[in-house]
């Protein structure tokens, strides 16, 4: 795989449901991204962070964007916009953006950049389907809402961009889904989004499931964004999240899911944007999580054995 990488640095927790995630970035660059991806034969450019403030300094309850039960609202439709500018530079520069976080909802800035010139389909790694909108959350965090954000479903006030999909709900497909409120439930059944639960991955294996959501999110796309949560992963692997669900992906079909991204997209070049998020660096034992964020990241571009 031949594109320049562009690592971008969203240090946000404001979706979260507790502190640590803005340390995301620090720990994935500490656990040796850039060394690794040079070793796969990626150039890559990290430009460093996002300037975004830290939570102590915000008002979770500010409703200046008018809308209740969305924490740290306006601050995220902030960051979003101005992701979603440096993501869409990026792409215009040539390079491929590289998004790390933070919590989900920097999904937000990174899709809404990704999709500005193009078609975009979704591959969206997690135990959750992030679908809730302000309506339907339990808890008002909008690291649960980024897919209803980029739908265009209401998770915005007035923000004039947020109003409108990004891309189409029949170009996104969820792998690993295990934990789903219930109005979320009704919320993908009544979608057009196609699910593979860890069900899925159980009966059909990793790379067929995989295999059949690259057809979904390259069907009739310009390219396909990846978003990959570290709590799509099992806790025992991955304990550095701020969910974790039991019943996650092994080590070795997460290195597979990705690797068959691999192989594909240095076929067709399909992948287009991807982000890394819920890297928990305080939650974790010796920075396991964000080593192995690392690890899947040069595995999606083109990491091998031999
Ligand atoms: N569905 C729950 C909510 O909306 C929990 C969301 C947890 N989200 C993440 N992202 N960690 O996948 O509050
Ligand atoms: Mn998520
Ligand atoms: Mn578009
Ligand atoms: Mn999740």
């Amino acid at each position: 795989m031949t594109d320049r990488l562009r690592i971008i640095g969203a240090p946000m927790d404001y979706g979260a449901n507790r502190r640590g995630v803005d340390m995301g970035p620090s720990a994935i660059r500490y656990a040796g991204l850039s060394d690794e991806l040079e070793a796969a034969g990626v150039a890559t450019d990290d430009v460093g962070d996002l300037q975004i403030s830290r939570a102590e300094e915000l008002d979770p309850d500010d409703d200046t964007a008018g809308v209740e039960n969305a924490k740290f609202l306006p601050a995220i439709e902030d960051v979003s916009t101005r992701l979603a500018d440096r993501v869409a530079q990026t792409l215009a520069d040539g390079e491929f953006p590289l998004v790390v976080g933070g919590d989900h909802s920097i999904s937000i800035g990174s899709i809404t950049g990704s999709a500005r010139d193009a078609d975009l389909g979704a591959i969206w790694f997690d135990a959750h389907a992030d679908l809730n909108t302000p309506a339907t959350s339990p808890s008002g965090n909008v690291h649960g809402m980024p897919l209803g954000a980029v739908l265009g479903r209401g998770v915005f006030g007035d923000l004039e961009w947020a109003h409108a999909p990004q891309l189409r709900e029949e170009s996104i497909a969820y792998v690993g889904l295990r934990s789903i409120d219930e109005r979320e439930r009704e919320l993908v059944q009544d979608s057009e989004m196609t699910a593979f639960t860890m069900s899925d991955i159980d009966e059909r294996g990793m790379t067929t499931v995989v295999e059949d959501a690259l057809e979904v999110a390259t069907d009739g796309t310009d390219g396909v964004h990846v978003s990959l949560d570290l709590d799509w992963i099992d806790p025992k692997e991955a304990p550095g999240v701020g969910t974790p669900v039991r019943g996650g992906v092994t080590y070795r079909e997460a290195h597979m899911a990705l690797e068959t991204l691999s192989k594909h997209h240095d076929r067709n070049g399909i992948l287009r944007s991807m982000d890394v998020v819920e890297v928990n660096p305080i939650l974790d034992e010796a920075n396991e999580t964000a080593t192995l964020a690392t690890e899947l990241t040069a595995s999606v571009f083109g990491k091998r054995i031999l």
